[in-house]
């Protein structure tokens, strides 16, 4: 058996019963295969990919806290404090009744590769809760924040781990988390990105993974011969990372004709309206149902089923394993040709194959979304310098960045003989700044 084999069967063995966590390890192991073989040995000897599958720490806590008629409810907490190699943990919190430690081993696990790539001084690290703040009162989120960061605050710090949002965490949650951090603690530091403004937030945080997320795609598309501007874009999700693809794609001339949520999904022909979907979405907090009744030309659809679309670009920006082998299929059938995800690990490992298979250009979500951990770390830089920098600043850093990205993908897949594949010049690129920094800093 070869050592990425050997490393695989461990993993599996050593984390019974977490499937997103074997495929996100699987993912990369697999692609790793010609890097690996070139030092195999060194690499084994090291135990390298070993000590990069398991996390530094894992820590589970109980988060008890008080609804509004009184009743104690609990929830488990969640910190995985995946790698620090190359600077202090770093990644979201989300809070979804999905949530168990698989998952977060699975995103803390692809989050050490993302910001590794993304050229910044930050380690991996994801959190959370299977909490689920739909249909909860402000005062609720509020006591479930405070209880959850209550045991938080002593694992964390601006220099050692920093936590945002992810899925269920917004601003909102944010502001709440901070304020008791900042209580217990009695500092005033960047202890958590996607601040509000008034507090040391950074201006085009909120927008960054979806601006980020087009940017790259304009960025391959280029590099292959096309541009968005006239180009159909579906796109799922209906929350942040979403609602800005869907307004940067109208910015570079594209129109976004579809988004969803997880009880249903809309087709606009005339493309998505970005203020209606903010109101519904961001300030209502209401279904997609209101979106149909709010736009007449609006088709509102139950169910799963945004992929049958037709549409030149596919954004998956909701969730893991949205999209699927059959769905890839109903979309390479409708002339789509480029893929770029959103969201993390988004295409199952079947769909991914097809689309490769097929020629579509496919861009995963450790290099498509990282624009918003390099803009969480932009707000570190700026919080550190006591600064806070423009608009225009931080996009135009996000925006190089994010090409950035795109070119060490690319050089990296050629430089292995696999022009094109971007989801092993992810894995490589990132593979490589964090082996480096594991080995120069000795068996820790
Ligand atoms: P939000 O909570 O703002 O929005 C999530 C969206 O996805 C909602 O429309 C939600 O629908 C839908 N969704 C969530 N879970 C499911 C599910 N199980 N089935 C169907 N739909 C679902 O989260 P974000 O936009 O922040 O995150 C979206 C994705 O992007 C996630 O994979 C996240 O990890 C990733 N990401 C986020 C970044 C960020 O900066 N926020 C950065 C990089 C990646 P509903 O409201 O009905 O639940
Ligand atoms: O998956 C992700 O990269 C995020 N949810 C953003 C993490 C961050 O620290 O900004």
């Amino acid at each position: 058996m070869d050592y990425v084999e050997e490393v695989f069967d461990r993993v599996r063995l050593q984390n019974p019963a977490q499937p997103e966590f074997h495929q996100a390890v699987r993912e990369v192991l697999t692609t790793l295969r010609p890097v690996i073989a070139r030092d195999e040995e060194r690499y084994r000897r090291e135990a390298l990919l070993e000590r990069m599958t398991t996390p530094e720490r894992v820590i589970l806590f109980r988060v008890p806290w008080v609804d509004d008629r009184g009743q104690v409810q609990v929830n488990n907490g969640f910190r995985v404090q995946f790698n620090s190699a190359i600077g202090p943990y770093k990644g979201g919190l989300r809070f979804h009744p999905s949530v168990n430690l698989g998952v977060i081993k699975f995103l803390g696990f692809e989050q050490v590769f993302k910001n590794a790539l993304t050229g910044l001084p930050i380690g991996g690290g994801k959190g959370g809760a299977d909490f689920d703040p739909k249909g909860k009162s402000d005062r609720e989120v509020m006591a479930f924040c405070q209880s959850f960061m209550t045991e938080l605050y002593r694992h964390i710090g601006a220099d050692t781990d920093v936590p945002a949002g992810d899925i269920g965490v917004g601003g909102r949650e944010i502001g709440y988390l901070y304020g008791q951090y900042k209580r217990i603690r009695g500092t005033y530091e960047g202890v958590l990105t996607g601040k509000g403004l008034t507090y040391g937030g950074s201006l085009a945080r909120t927008e960054a993974t979806g601006y980020g997320l087009l940017y790259l795609t304009e960025e391959m598309l280029k590099s292959n011969g096309k541009t968005l501007a006239g180009l159909t874009v579906a796109v799922s999700g209906a929350g942040n990372v979403a609602t800005y693809a869907i307004q940067k794609a109208w910015q570079l001339g594209a129109k976004p004709v579809t988004c969803s949520d997880s009880t249903g999904w809309i087709y606009d022909p005339e493309g998505i309206d970005v203020a209606t979907l903010k109101q519904v979405k961001e300030v209502r907090r209401a279904r997609l149902t209101e979106y149909a009744a709010q736009r007449p030309g609006a088709e509102y659809h139950p169910g799963k089923g945004v992929w049958t679309v037709k549409c030149d670009v596919a954004l998956p920006c909701a969730t893991q394993n949205e999209l699927g082998l059959e769905d890839a299929k109903a979309l390479v059938a409708n002339g789509c040709f480029a893929v770029a995800e959103g969201a993390n690990m988004p295409t199952t490992l079947e769909a991914t194959k097809y689309f490769q298979d097929h020629g579509i250009l496919f861009c995963p979500g450790k290099a498509a979304n990282a624009g918003g951990v390099a803009t969480s770390a932009l707000e570190m830089s700026q919080n550190s310098q006591r600064l806070s920098w423009t608009f225009q600043e931080v996009d135009s850093r996000l925006q190089g960045i994010m090409v950035n990205i795109f070119h060490m993908l690319d050089d990296a897949a050629k430089e292995y003989g696999m022009a094109g594949d971007y989801v092993a010049g992810a894995n490589i690129a990132g593979f490589r700044k964090v082996a480096q920094a594991m080995e120069a800093q000795g068996i820790v």
